[in-house]
């Protein structure tokens, strides 16, 4: 990114982000229509109006399951038969591997994010937020705790809000550190104090959720949006989309790219074309495969770069745009290796709670490990392809973790096997013992 702020209305969720990385104070916020969405909606527009203008706008959740945001709110009971709280939660838990693209707007422009909940919160009647975040982000917790500060001071939080009758009190929740607390359910437990298990669905906590009352829970960058749509309008939205999604999004790249990084792009955009705004690969390095959103989604490989980066593109293509934030194996990395390194991971973060993800992930670990160290059998990849059959398919878990922990590996035998069949045939692999000689 350059210095200069980026355009209002083309990359409404970078505009305020230099790349000093300074923080958006409450001043410059302002001076750059910050709170205008508030001030021109709270008193002054219906609910349920905004509720419509979020549903007309096909604003994909942005935290990697892309569920339409409007039809997700549309299940908030808005006549509640026993009255008490509503929630409005923000997933600030950002811990799927190579993901980073939250951290830069919590960073960056805090005020942003409590400006979108507020509207969100006012779009559902919800009057208490949580931000739920993740633990290692301290700065960015630290800034969202004096941005709030200064929202009571200014009479944006609290009760009364701009005199519109509409009370919001939000919060700052660090989690405990577990890559599950990012699944809703089980993030909803951490919050109320409990192990942080998923819950079974249905319900879904657009019905009952934090302590049994009406709850919706949403990533950042989706909130980020929500401000800029009311203000702007559905069809500005569907419009900076160039495909069958609406929207910008943040696209990231990281692994061995000239300039690994994050950008706000037209939801839509070739993946070629963000692989240059990488500077392509490192001189010496050629492209591979990628993991197109996040560490649990399928391989693509460069005869997938044409393709438009957008929900129903790269499903087609037999893969998710999960976050959007793709990670690159290039021609000097084992597959297997790779792959353990994000196996071991998932095994690592399994909350414990069913059989086939607690038990089985860590085998899948076990048997990839036996493979790289030159112990692997054509057994073991017999082993490996029952564990994908039966871990992988939804249903037969508790939660998607287990089987998004199957996707990199699938999808890794199904193009990179040859580098499966060189640890089994040869006991030994180059590309491991140069990069990683203990073969860790
Ligand atoms: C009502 C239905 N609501 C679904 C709602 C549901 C939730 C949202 C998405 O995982 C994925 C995961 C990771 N009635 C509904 C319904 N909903 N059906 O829609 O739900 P779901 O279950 O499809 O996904 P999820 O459990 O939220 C998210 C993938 O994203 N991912 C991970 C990203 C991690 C981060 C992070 O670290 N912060 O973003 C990357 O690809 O594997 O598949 O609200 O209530 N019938």
């Amino acid at each position: 990114m350059s210095t200069q702020l980026n355009d209002p209305l083309t990359r409404p969720l970078t505009k305020n982000i230099r790349e000093d990385r300074r923080p958006t104070d409450m001043a410059a916020y302002e001076a750059n229509d910050g709170y205008q969405s508030l001030h021109s909606t709270l008193g002054k527009r219906s609910p349920a109006d905004c509720l419509q203008i979020i549903k007309d706008s096909n604003l994909r959740g942005r935290g990697g399951a892309g569920f339409p945001t409007g039809m997700k709110w549309s299940f908030v009971p808005m006549e509640d038969a026993t009255p008490g709280h509503k929630y409005l939660v923000c997933n600030a838990d950002e811990m799927e591997p190579g993901t980073f693209k939250d951290r830069w707007l919590l960073e960056c422009d805090p005020h942003q994010l409590i400006e979108g909940m507020i509207i969100s919160a006012y779009t559902l009647q919800a009057d208490i937020g949580y931000i739920f975040i993740r633990s290692e982000y301290l700065l960015a917790a630290q800034l969202l705790r004096e941005a709030i500060a200064d929202c009571h001071a200014k009479g944006y939080l609290g009760d009364n809000i701009l005199g519109s009758g509409f009370n919001f009190e939000l919060h700052v929740h660090a989690s405990a550190g577990r890559y599950i607390c990012g699944e809703e359910t089980a993030l909803i437990n951490s919050l109320e104090g409990k192990r942080a298990n998923p819950r079974a669905k249905p319900p879904f906590p657009q019905v009952s959720g934090l302590w049994g009352r009406p709850t919706i829970v949403n990533n950042v960058e989706t909130l980020c949006n929500i401000h800029h749509i009311v203000q702007h309008g559905a069809q500005w939205f569907q419009n900076l989309g160039i495909g069958s999604d609406a929207g910008t999004k943040l696209y990231g790249i990281s692994g061995r790219v000239n300039k690994p990084g994050c950008w706000e792009l037209p939801i839509g955009t070739p993946i070629r074309d963000i692989f240059a705004l990488a500077g392509g690969m490192e001189q010496g390095y050629e492209l591979r495969g990628f993991l197109p959103g996040g560490g649990s989604t399928d391989f693509l490989t460069p005869e997938h770069l044409d393709l438009a980066m957008d929900y129903d593109t790269i499903g087609k293509a037999g893969s998710r745009m999960g976050t959007g934030t793709m990670i690159v194996l290039d021609d000097k990395t084992c597959a297997v290796g790779f792959v353990k390194n994000l196996v071991e991971f998932f095994a690592q973060e399994s909350c414990g709670f069913c059989t086939p993800c607690r038990d089985g992930l860590p085998w899948s670990a076990q048997v990839l490990d036996d493979i790289q160290q030159g112990r692997g059998t054509s057994e073991d990849m017999n082993t490996l392809a029952r564990q994908i059959g039966f871990i992988g398919a939804i249903g037969n878990t508790h939660c998607a973790l287990a089987p998004g922990a199957m996707e990199p590996l699938a999808s890794g035998i199904q193009y990179f096997r040859e580098d499966f069949e060189r640890h089994l045939n040869n006991g030994h692999c180059p590309l491991c013992h140069e990069h990683n000689p203990k073969g860790k």
